[in-house]
């Protein structure tokens, strides 16, 4: 694996790449030209640019995050090859410029959903929670009033103003669009795609629903483990391919990670690892918050994942995800939600850390069975 960490470029990012520089064992960024519009072309001299920034701080490119798909793929309507064929040159653009991992999602609207941004923990940091009822309070047709309210005005991902104002508008170009036809549109955007990621060894990565279920009546397919399987098998070619998000398949406490995991295997292109505590798991008062790295900060076992990824022979780029604000970064200006610093090196550090011990223990040979054995005699 290649441990990296998102950066949203010099415009939006408070994090430089000095600073990532200086992680341990941080060698490449995930990055993106976030202020193009999803459905527009990618420049040539722009993605040349943003190179020349990552390399000259010694840095390199490790994958693009994210690469959006237009609503009108996402709905198949009549502009949809027209955007497709946007993408298509997009892709070839990237892989001239020796880019081969896009990190995209399929969700209807919106990215990812939280009713917190900045909850408080007993220690003093703060972080991304999820609850049911705040969810369920709200009013959907002041759906875009009520989450700005919720997140005390900051702005996630997909509910920037601009969008919001349409809000009505895009709900409507979905009311047709279930499961099956978000699907069909799907496999049919991946084999449209798929000779310009043959041609240029692009690795596609789809990020999987956050939450894992639909929001706010709109559907939603990629996951659990039989959506994603499903994916995998109606496009059977290595570069469709999955971004293996611990926080987001994770919020279905169904959903098996390291089996999930297992059953992907080479599919898996990119890791985004992070760990969640749940606080409620009844229906009604569904509660989460995303937590410190550590597995026992959390509800996941941050080990088995990682050995997981191991022995799937993952060498892909894989990220920490969203941290907690701590050491007062929280008063930077310009930080986006999720994606300060110091969590986030920590969390690098950590999963090095047990990718290190996993691959020791296996490379010495010693089934960790045995070690103990010899330990007691
Ligand atoms: C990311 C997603 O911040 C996050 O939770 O994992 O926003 C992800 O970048 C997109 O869904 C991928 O298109
Ligand atoms: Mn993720």
């Amino acid at each position: 694996m290649e441990m990296t960490l998102r950066w949203y470029g010099k415009n939006f990012d408070s994090v430089t790449l000095k600073e990532i520089r200086q992680i341990p064992g941080v060698k490449g960024v995930i990055t993106t030209l976030y202020d193009t519009t999803p459905g527009e072309v990618w420049q040539p001299e722009r993605i040349a640019a943003l190179k020349k920034d990552v390399e000259d701080a010694g840095l390199k490119i490790s994958g693009i995050e994210s690469v959006n798909v237009c609503d009108s793929i996402k709905v198949g309507d009549g502009d949809r090859d027209k955007y497709i064929d946007n993408y298509i040159q997009t892709l070839k653009n990237l892989g001239e410029a020796d880019i081969h991992m896009v990190c995209y999602n399929f969700m209807p609207v919106f990215d990812w959903t939280r009713t917190e941004l900045a909850r408080r923990k007993p220690d003093g940091s703060t972080g991304l929670a999820y609850n049911q009822k705040a969810i369920d309070a709200i009013d959907p047709d002041h759906l875009a009033e009520s989450v700005q309210k919720m997140s005390n005005g900051t702005v996630m991902p997909g509910w920037e103003p601009e969008r919001m104002a349409q809000v009505t508008k895009l709900f409507d170009m979905y009311k047709d669009v279930d499961g099956e036809k978000l699907f069909d549109n799907l496999v049919y955007f991946l084999k449209a795609i798929m000779p310009v990621c043959d041609k240029y060894d692009i690795n596609m990565a789809i990020h999987p629903d956050d939450p894992a279920w639909s929001v706010f009546g709109l559907t939603r397919i990629i996951n659990s483990e039989a959506g994603i399987l499903r994916l995998m098998k109606a496009v059977d070619n290595v570069h469709n391919g999955v971004t293996f998000c611990s926080g987001s398949y994770g919020t279905n406490l169904e959903n098996d990670l390291p089996h999930m995991i297992r059953a992907l295997g080479n599919r898996i292109h990119f890791a985004h690892v992070r760990n969640l505590k749940f606080n409620d798991t009844s229906r009604e008062n569904y509660d989460f918050e995303e937590a410190q790295h550590l597995s026992s900060d959390g509800n996941f076992d941050m080990y088995e994942i990682m050995r997981a990824l191991y022995e799937t022979g993952f060498d892909g780029p894989i990220r920490p995800d969203h941290g907690r604000m701590i050491w007062d970064e929280v008063d930077k200006p310009g930080v986006i939600p999720g994606y300060g610093l110091y969590d986030r090196a920590l969390g690098a550090t950590y999963l090095n850390g047990l990718w290190e011990a996993i691959d020791k223990a296996e490379t010495r040979g010693i089934p960790s069975g045995l070690r103990e054995k010899n330990l007691h005699k």
